[in-house]
């Protein structure tokens, strides 16, 4: 059995999850983090240290966290030749989006303009610091544009591990209200993966329980 401690909103949670039912593996999850909180105590610090989430197990094997970790775990030990390559080369050629994602475009994003827009009111926003980040993220939304003009999806014609990590924050993406680049190549994978099933149930969450009340 794998269990999953992470709230449903939780964009990293849902990383894991996704990949969990692309692999078609069921687990038990529970509602951790935000207004859920439980991620500060004891029993969760030791699972996790930074008190984050999300934190999986596989049976009795060590606590992991860090979402694009347990997503490589999932993907080595459950994907096939697909969803995790196998030539080392093929690998590194999708994974440096997955570790991109999270080190470039994602804080560019969720931290330049998600947060300041989703959790502060209206009338108390930086806009003048989210028309900035809205100017860099164009630049950082161009560059995976062209990466995606290449194929469908991010190792060919099917998903794999990186598009777990990339493919997560763009519901937020394409559904918030801030200004975008025009990047026709970007829209056609996300319509994509808003295609498919498991990326509607888990990653089309709604978000309105996050904003600022
Ligand atoms: N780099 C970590 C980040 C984990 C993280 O920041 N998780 C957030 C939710 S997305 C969290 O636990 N926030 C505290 C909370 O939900 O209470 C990962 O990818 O798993």
């Amino acid at each position: 059995m794998i269990t999953v401690w992470g709230r449903a909103t939780s964009v990293n949670v849902q990383t894991v999850i996704w990949a969990l039912a692309e692999l078609g593996l069921a687990c038990e999850r529970h509602d951790v983090g935000g207004a859920f909180g439980g991620n500060d105590t004891p029993d969760f610090l030791a699972m996790n240290p930074n008190g984050l989430v999300p934190v999986l197990r596989d049976g009795d094997g060590p606590f992991l966290w860090e979402s694009a970790a347990i997503v490589r775990y999932l993907g080595a030990g459950y994907g096939d030749g697909q969803f995790w390559p196998v030539s080392p080369t093929a690998r590194a050629t999708v994974d440096k989006w997955a570790e991109w994602i999270k080190t470039s475009f994602g804080p560019a994003f969720l931290t330049g303009i998600f947060w300041p827009s989703i959790a502060v009111p209206e009338a108390k926003r930086d806009l003048a610091a989210i028309a900035a980040a809205e100017k860099r993220l164009k630049t950082l939304a161009a560059m995976l544009d062209a990466r995606l003009a290449e194929g469908a999806y991010l190792g060919g014609e099917d998903v794999c591990f990186a598009d777990m990590v990339v493919g997560a924050p763009l519901y937020r993406y394409y559904t918030l209200d801030f200004e975008r680049a025009d990047t026709p190549n970007l829209r056609a994978y996300y319509e994509r993966l808003t295609a498919r099933p498991a990326y509607a149930e888990h990653v089309m969450v709604s978000y309105d329980s996050l904003r600022a009340k």
